[in-house]
């Protein structure tokens, strides 16, 4: 028998305990002792979920704790008071008999209203909604040539925590927005916490933090309603973008397909900003960090997002949890540009500096440094996080920052939010923000004070606690920041000549992307600008467009009803980097889930082996059925149904397939009946939820068909049997084998209408 891919066979094995399938695995969701009755005497409590777990256990002084984690959370039989006070009742308030008053003395009362009323903090004034996981990064050791960072030499495993998010949106909105997405990781590395707090778009609205709170101001709900929520779509927004033009690189990627992500798995991760890297020998390098998915690089379509957030607000959230709970672990590759240190800062022409610019791949390589793998979710939301606190100012030796003047307000800022998000100075403290190298601070007291420091002596120099805490010297492990020249200039409040080219960069991106890509940037300007009110506004987006490309401005001019302006100078013909579109490569399957649309007369015996071989190739499949519980055939196993045709929509599935007839010339799901024209029987033979699943994936641009006599059905649910990417195919097995050709390209591009030639 072929030896089975741990990751299908963890894919396998939890599926088979989800749905009740297979062997039980200890701790997984539906293996564990079911809820029946509620005990009346105290029993061990459920096991937690294999997946999961919290932070590794180290005191507040970062030294490891030799306690398991789930010590360190509350555990005993019996309800207690904070104060540990065994309780009889919480179901009642203390009173004068059973009507009379409450009496204040009820201190459980108290307390536990106390507590509840101070549940919630104040959430992320940016990248509120979030999703995060555990993980590890393994360096490949090619980065020694430019880093002394002992996270970067060879084999060295970090562990890691990465927490995924929208910008806009409050903690409780939808996923699939059309937003940038947040890329934060946290290693604690042995010198101390790194933290890379990046985006999945490469560049920024602003060169400069001074207009962080008007792009924000600009993008939130407008303050007088409170709407939209997390949505660019609204006459703020691009008031301020059409005003403020060096937004518009940042704002052209936002409208592109890299704003709504098929899934946090398939995005890529930029660090925005040139850092500066430091060899042992003190040599430095400038670079820029990038993040590649494993599993390529992905998108939606607008009409998915917009139903996805409807169908299921946690579409990315829940995606995460799942692949990891399913052992398909999330990877991906860091990689570094790299630059020389020169006193321009300068490369090919392009200002390091400016965040709101790209140095195209073409130009510089980006080259992979190490490994990313996500392999457990957390055990808590709010304590992990929701409490994690990154910082771009948290560097290792090796590591240090440039001048970019974004960057500078970004290592001015966080520590402020973190103040008031978490309450106190003394958030490093909170088990998911603890670093994993000794501390010696010196910081005392203050809210939320958890660490009992020991000597009389916080000061330095000091005599009484030995002279202790040293200093340390870069030979032992100190941060030595670069003795980077400061240039002697004139105090002033201006950007340098070469930040003030705000559209040849986004010409590039445009010309780079494909056909069907920039056939989606036109279609999400036209939504976006129709939804703005003010004429003036649209009018002067159609004037940056204008500065961008002829086609573009004029396409969205057309959808909008207005005139198109011309550019107010020549446009530039920079050379495009084919590394910014995310069609014409082929990626891995892993992790794709395939819906198998199946009833009680479908070939059953076909969709088990066919559920097995999705498996094999690593991918999942769900099989959809009229209801739940599982489908039986004579003399067959029964086919468990993981989603009925109530609670499952296309935007979940990358393929669907639908289960053919037994028997040759049946077709199945009624279609028959259909051909023969008895259009009132097939209403209600085919499902009509069958059919808006068929139409919206063949819409999505998904491989869909199905095997044996299903053409009566695709054709019901205006699915052209003959279009590219739709299959119908003699059995099960030679229908997978497609769907897994298509599905390496992720979508059938070749689908969506075709645009029109550039002008
Ligand atoms: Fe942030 N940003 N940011 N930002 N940012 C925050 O810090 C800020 C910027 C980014 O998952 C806040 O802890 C300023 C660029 C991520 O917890 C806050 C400026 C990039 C996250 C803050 C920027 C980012 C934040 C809110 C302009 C991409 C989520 C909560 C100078 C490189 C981290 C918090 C998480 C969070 C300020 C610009 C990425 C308010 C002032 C550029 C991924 O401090």
């Amino acid at each position: 028998m072929k030896e089975s891919h741990p990751v299908k066979a963890a894919v396998d094995k939890v599926i088979d305990a989800v749905t009740g399938d297979g062997p039980e695995i200890p701790g997984a969701p539906n293996s564990r002792p079911p809820a029946l009755e509620e005990p009346t005497e105290p029993r061990e409590p459920l096991p937690p979920k294999p997946d999961q777990r919290g932070p590794e256990p180290y005191s507040p002084t970062g030294q490891p704790l030799d306690v398991p984690p789930s010590d360190l959370a509350q555990g005993g039989a019996y309800l207690t008071t904070a104060q540990g006070l065994r309780l009889r009742d919480t179901d009642h308030s203390l009173k004068a008999g059973p009507r009379g008053p409450v009496l204040l003395q009820d201190h459980h009362l108290r307390e536990k209203i106390m507590h509840f009323d101070h549940e919630r903090i104040p959430e992320r004034v940016v990248h509120a909604r979030g999703a995060a996981a555990h993980g590890v990064f393994k360096s490949y050791g090619t980065a020694t040539t430019v880093t002394k960072a002992a996270l970067f030499a060879k084999d060295v495993e970090t562990p890691v925590f990465v927490r995924f998010s929208t910008v806009l949106g409050s903690r409780g909105s939808a996923d699939t927005v059309r937003d940038t997405r947040g890329f934060a990781t946290k290693f604690y590395t042995t010198e101390g916490v790194w933290d890379l707090v990046g985006n999945n778009i490469p560049v920024f609205f602003i060169q400069d933090a001074i207009k962080f709170p008007d792009i924000i101001h600009a993008a939130k709900p407008h303050p007088d309603r409170e709407i939209p929520q997390a949505q660019s779509a609204h006459d703020t927004f691009w008031d301020f973008v059409s005003l403020h033009t060096e937004a518009t690189h940042h704002t052209l990627w936002n409208m592109s397909d890299r704003g709504i992500p098929r899934s946090y798995r398939t995005m890529e991760g930029f660090g925005i900003h040139t850092f500066r890297l430091v060899d042992a020998a003190g040599a430095t390098t400038l670079v820029k960090f990038h993040w590649k998915p494993k599993a390529g690089v992905h998108s939606l379509t607008w009409e998915e997002a917009q139903l996805i957030n409807g169908m299921d607000p946690d579409f990315h959230r829940r995606d995460l949890a799942d692949a990891i709970e399913a052992g398909a672990y999330p990877q991906w590759e860091l990689g570094i540009q790299t630059f020389p240190d020169t006193p321009e800062q300068t490369f090919e022409g392009i200002d390091l500096l400016d965040p709101t610019k790209i140095v195209p791949e073409e130009l510089a390589p980006v080259q992979p440094i190490g490994l990313l793998t996500l392999n457990a979710n957390p055990s808590n939301f709010f304590a992990e996080t929701e409490q994690v606190a990154f910082h771009p100012g948290h560097l290792v030796p090796g590591i240090d920052v440039t001048d970019d003047p974004l960057l500078a307000g970004r290592l001015f800022s966080y520590l402020d939010t973190q103040l008031t998000r978490l309450g106190g100075p003394n958030f490093a403290q909170i088990p998911i923000n603890r670093t994993h190298a000794p501390v010696n601070d010196m910081l005392r007291d203050g809210m939320h004070q958890t660490a009992v420091h020991q000597g009389v002596a916080p000061y330095r120099p000091n005599s009484l606690d030995g002279g202790c805490p040293f200093v340390a010297g870069a030979q032992n492990g100190a941060y030595v920041e670069v003795p980077v020249e400061v240039a002697a200039a004139p105090k002033v409040r201006e950007a340098p000549a070469s930040f003030a080219d705000h559209f040849t960069q986004p010409r590039l991106f445009w010309l780079s992307l494909s056909p069907v890509e920039r056939e989606h940037v036109i279609a999400a300007y036209t939504f976006e600008l129709g939804k703005v009110y003010e004429q003036t506004i649209k009018e002067r987006n159609l004037r940056v467009l204008a500065e961008i490309d002829p086609h573009l401005c004029r396409q969205v001019a057309q959808g909008l009803g207005l005139p198109a302006p011309e550019p107010s100078q020549p446009l530039p013909n920079p050379r495009p980097s084919p590394a910014l579109s995310q069609v014409g490569d082929t990626w891995p399957v892993t992790g794709r889930i395939v819906g198998i649309i199946a009833d009680g007369d479908g070939d059953l015996r076909a969709v088990s082996a066919l559920r097995q071989e999705v498996l094999d190739a690593g991918m999942v499949p769900l099989v959809i059925a009229p209801t739940g519980g599982t489908l039986a055939a004579d003399g067959d196993e029964p086919v468990t149904v993981q989603r009925t045709f109530a609670t499952a929509r296309s935007v979940e599935f990358d393929a669907l397939l639908l289960a053919g007839a037994p028997a040759p010339g049946l077709d199945a799901y009624g279609a028959r009946d259909a051909k023969a024209g008895t259009a009132t029987i097939t209403e209600t033979v085919v499902d009509p939820r069958v059919l808006l699943m068929l139409s919206e994936a063949y819409r999505h641009a998904k491989p869909v068909g199905g095997w044996g006599d299903v053409s009566g059905v695709l054709e019901l649910a205006g699915v052209p049997t003959q279009a590219p990417g739709v299959l119908v195919a003699p059995d099960a097995q030679t229908a997978l084998r497609e769907i897994v050709q298509l599905l390496t390209e992720h979508r059938v591009w070749n689908r969506f209408p075709s645009a029109p030639a550039l002008s």
